[in-house]
């Protein structure tokens, strides 16, 4: 080999500063094709993220070699969403070199904070459900789980929010603009997934009965590999998302009549199916496109696992012991209908046969108990769009129904309840029915959320399986969440205690006693400050506002959505503001609410009260009478990379959702494990989080799951009757509709007024509203005394060991996967 060749070859792994400035150097010049004194701040990041991934190649190879080796069970997680967010800080952090990147860049007169913010965050998913699948990525690579994502690389993540004149406007959020430098396109990886066309019967060579799907539409679908690397970088798993690409005889037809322009149309409309994220968040829009999506997706994921597989493999009987795949909600859950058509039809496996081995194969994760966000497929979409397997899921129902009967599942009401097939009004295809069927074990998110699975959506499955449904509850990665995202924090608890619970969170149980340590405190209180000073800065370049560091940062980031009770929140606002305007006199704590959180663009409720909160904001901000002791916060835009400006920064999380209608929420565990405090309901793993860090160190207000499911259950209640009871909460209302806060438009919160009164007020805003006011003031009139804050935050940060990730996959993997750890073999060299 050429020695100048083989010596650059060293050069792309070595670790220290030198041989990573040299390496910046080569990849500017080389690949990004510019000298230093043209590059731009964008230009450094990707020759930062391409040097950085040569790093990580050699091990990512070393890696999947030896999963092939061992022929390891692998798990395959599924999921329409991954809300990955920035990477290059994740990987020099993963990999243990952030300290030398960054010297190295300061050698060339750079500034690594400055390259790593010219990373676009990657948004390919909603909320919640997106983060968990990216958390999970982290921890299985983290532990040396062989695990691997598969989904959709959407040209157009979750759109950007920006905000005219208080409305939120949407805007394309085009990540994939300038390139991508993680990702290795894979055009040989193509499969592919048809749609339309009908179905054949025939025989097959011994005479059964067979069938073929015929004259149907095809797009290919490429992979994209995202190596994604492990805590300590020994382990780098794959994240592999598919691109639509028409075939190359796409419509031949067209051609022959000469349509030329006609097939090109087609192409480009076949490759849509890759092209946006669908932004809904726990609700379900009944789009064909999204449904084509999510079949998509699923059956090119199918078929890699099973070709990956058959390298080792003859017959299908050891698939179960060699794969398990985990559906992230229902959206992959036509993927139980593939896998039956791949061994059936494409495969000749008996169906029972099949059968045995989808259900064995699959486990499902329910992430909502909502009814607006089961999916439910009509039958004429899916017989049209997928003919052949609206077929077999008749088939499974046919089977499983007649079952059930013959086992003496005798009251016709309950079965037409476990029907896969909902006969009411237009037929629909019940895909959580499908999902909970087809799979061997079925989840929950958190204890309250499984227990309330059990005794609704899922109580007749329930009781014909009683063994099918279990509690996993979720859980965040402390790497990203609390290493890189409160570098302040990070290294005061790794000098106190060493850096055991970055891979192990448990370990963080250690600072409980230093709660009582006064030099302690007040360093603890030193990285908050800090932090909310840089979140400060934050707010005053995103909005303009000034905001003191010293109030109490009252922290809201979520999704918005009516369950969430955003709402009640700026209710509270503004009835604080009428106190603070009322007892001029009176020392008040200063306090800063900070919202965050995207609409759905079709929901208009939902921004409402976004224009709701910006039109209190422009009110309470501009008034002297408050002396500033109020200031109201809407950041636009909230995606990753805010969530690790905000969160490190909040003294107070607010997690109040209606009691029984939050899965789990994960926004709760990273906020009070970055040491805020949370006032919340018994709601979600806001119930688990009392339980760890103590009924003492979190405000617990409002109706409990019960209370709220026997009110409703007794017919409601009358709002206007706790309305014309409660002083604070009628003015409140009164100045909302009669336009204090809009005098452009006095009617224009009218529609939140009738849904608080006349609508019944379905999320009990008005019913918790005292309560929460009450804890509230519990909590500002804690905050005057700082040691005893500080101690409650401490003990927050201390007590959320057991959220880590970590945990919550080391159980998927003993009860639902039964997949262990690997430990790669490393044949290159250079790392330490
Ligand atoms: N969640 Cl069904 C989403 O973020 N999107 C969805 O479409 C559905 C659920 C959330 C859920 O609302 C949170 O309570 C959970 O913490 C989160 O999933 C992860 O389980």
């Amino acid at each position: 080999m050429d020695a100048r060749y083989k010596s650059r070859e060293i050069e792309r792994r070595s670790l220290d500063v030198d041989g990573l400035k040299r390496s910046f150097l080569e990849w500017l010049v080389y690949s990004v094709g510019k000298d230093a004194r043209a590059a731009t701040r964008r230009d450094w990041f990707h020759t930062v993220a391409l040097a950085v991934r040569d790093r990580v190649v050699d091990r990512w190879m070393d890696t999947t070699r030896s999963y092939y080796h061992e022929d390891a069970k692998r798990v395959y997680y599924l999921s329409l969403e991954f809300l990955i967010g920035r990477l290059l800080t994740n990987s020099l952090s993963n990999l243990g070199i952030i300290n030398e990147c960054r010297q190295a860049l300061d050698r060339l007169g750079l500034s690594m904070d400055d390259v790593a913010d010219s990373e676009p965050d990657a948004a390919l998913g909603n909320g919640g459900l997106g983060r968990l699948a990216a958390c999970f990525l982290d921890s299985m690579a983290s532990q040396g789980l062989p695990g691997y994502g598969y989904g959709i690389r959407y040209e157009f993540g979750l759109f950007e929010q920006r905000f005219e004149h208080g409305w939120q406007v949407e805007y394309p959020e085009q990540w994939l603009q300038f390139g991508n430098p993680w990702e290795f396109a894979r055009p040989e990886v193509l499969y592919p997934v048809q749609f339309y066309g009908r179905v054949e019967e025939f025989r097959d060579s011994v005479g059964e009965r067979a069938y073929r799907w015929v004259d149907a539409d095809r797009v290919l679908a490429m992979a994209y590999d995202t190596p994604v690397v492990g805590y300590g970088g020994d382990t780098i798993n794959t994240l592999r998302l598919w691109s639509a690409r028409a075939t190359r005889d796409f419509n031949f037809g067209h051609f022959n009549d000469g349509a030329y322009m006609k097939a090109v149309e087609q192409k480009i409309l076949s490759e849509n199916l890759s092209r946006v994220l669908y932004p809904n968040d726990a609700t379900e829009t009944g789009k064909e496109l999204r449904f084509k999506q999510e079949y998509f997706f699923t059956s090119a994921s199918l078929q890699d696992i099973l070709r990956r597989y058959l390298q080792h493999h003859t017959s299908f009987d050891n698939l179960p012991n060699k794969a398990a795949i985990q559906l992230n909600d229902t959206h992959p859950a036509i993927g139980i209908a593939e896998l039956m058509r791949l061994l059936v039809d494409q495969h000749a496996l008996r169906w029972d046969a099949a059968w045995e081995i989808t259900r064995a194969t699959f486990a499902y994760t329910n992430h909502t108990l909502l009814p607006e966000a089961l999916e439910a497929w009509p039958v004429r979409m899916v017989e049209r769009v997928l003919p052949r397997h609206m077929q077999i899921i008749y088939e499974i129902n046919a089977k499983f129904l007649n079952r059930s009967k013959a086992r003496g599942t005798g009251d016709n009401a309950k079965l037409s309840r476990l029907s896969l097939i909902d006969e009411r009004g237009d037929r629909r295809v019940r895909m959580g029915n499908l999902a909970f069927l087809g799979s061997h074990k079925v989840n929950g998110v958190s204890a309250l959320h499984t227990d309330l699975m059990k005794q609704t959506v899922f109580a007749d499955f329930h009781e014909e399986f009683p063994d099918r449904i279990n509690n996993k509850t979720n859980g965040i990665t402390p790497r990203r969440w609390l290493k890189q995202a409160n570098p302040a924090l990070s290294e005061l608890i790794t000098s106190r205690i060493g850096e055991g619970w970055i891979s192990d969170l448990e370990q963080i149980g250690a600072l409980k006693e230093k709660a009582d340590d006064l030099v302690f405190r007040e360093e603890f209180r030193r990285a908050k400050r800090k932090n909310k000073k840089r979140l400060a800065a934050y707010i005053a370049r995103q909005t303009g506002d000034e905001v003191q560091v010293d109030s109490i940062f009252d922290v809201q980031v979520k999704r918005m959505h009516e369950y969430k009770r955003q709402l009640l929140n700026v209710l509270h606002t503004v009835a604080l503001y009428n106190e603070m305007r009322d007892n001029p006199t009176v020392s008040w704590v200063p306090v800063t609410k900070i919202f965050a959180g995207k609409a759905a663009p079709s929901y208009h409720m939902a921004k409402l009260i976004i224009k709701l909160i910006n039109d209190v904001a422009k009110v309470v901000n501009h008034d002297p009478s408050v002396h500033d002791n109020l200031k109201v916060v809407y950041l636009p835009n909230y995606n990753v990379t805010a969530a690790e400006i905000i969160i490190p920064a909040a003294d107070i999380s607010e997690q109040i959702s209606t009691a029984g209608m939050e899965a789990s929420g994960t926004g709760n565990m990273k906020l009070a494990l970055n040491g805020a405090l949370t006032i919340g309901t018994l709601d979600g793993a806001n119930v688990e989080i009392r339980e760890h860090v103590g009924p003492d160190n979190i405000f617990i207000f409002g109706m409990t799951a019960d209370e709220v499911n026997d009110l409703r259950a007794s017919g409601g209640f009358n709002p206007r009757e706790v309305i014309a009871s409660n002083p604070s909460l009628k003015r409140a209302l009164d100045m909302i509709s009669t336009g204090v806060f809009s005098p452009d438009d006095r009617n224009r919160y009218h529609p939140i007024l009738q849904a608080l009164t006349d609508g019944g007020d379905h999320f009990l805003v008005t019913a918790d509203f005292a309560d929460y006011c009450r804890a509230q003031d519990a909590a500002m009139e804690l905050y005057r005394d700082s040691e005893e804050w500080t101690r409650k935050a401490i003990l927050n940060t201390a007590s959320m060991g057991w959220f880590s990730s970590d945990r919550t996959v080391n159980e998927y993997a003993k009860e639902i996967w039964d997949v262990h750890p690997v430990k790669p073999v490393h044949e290159g060299e250079g790392f330490r």
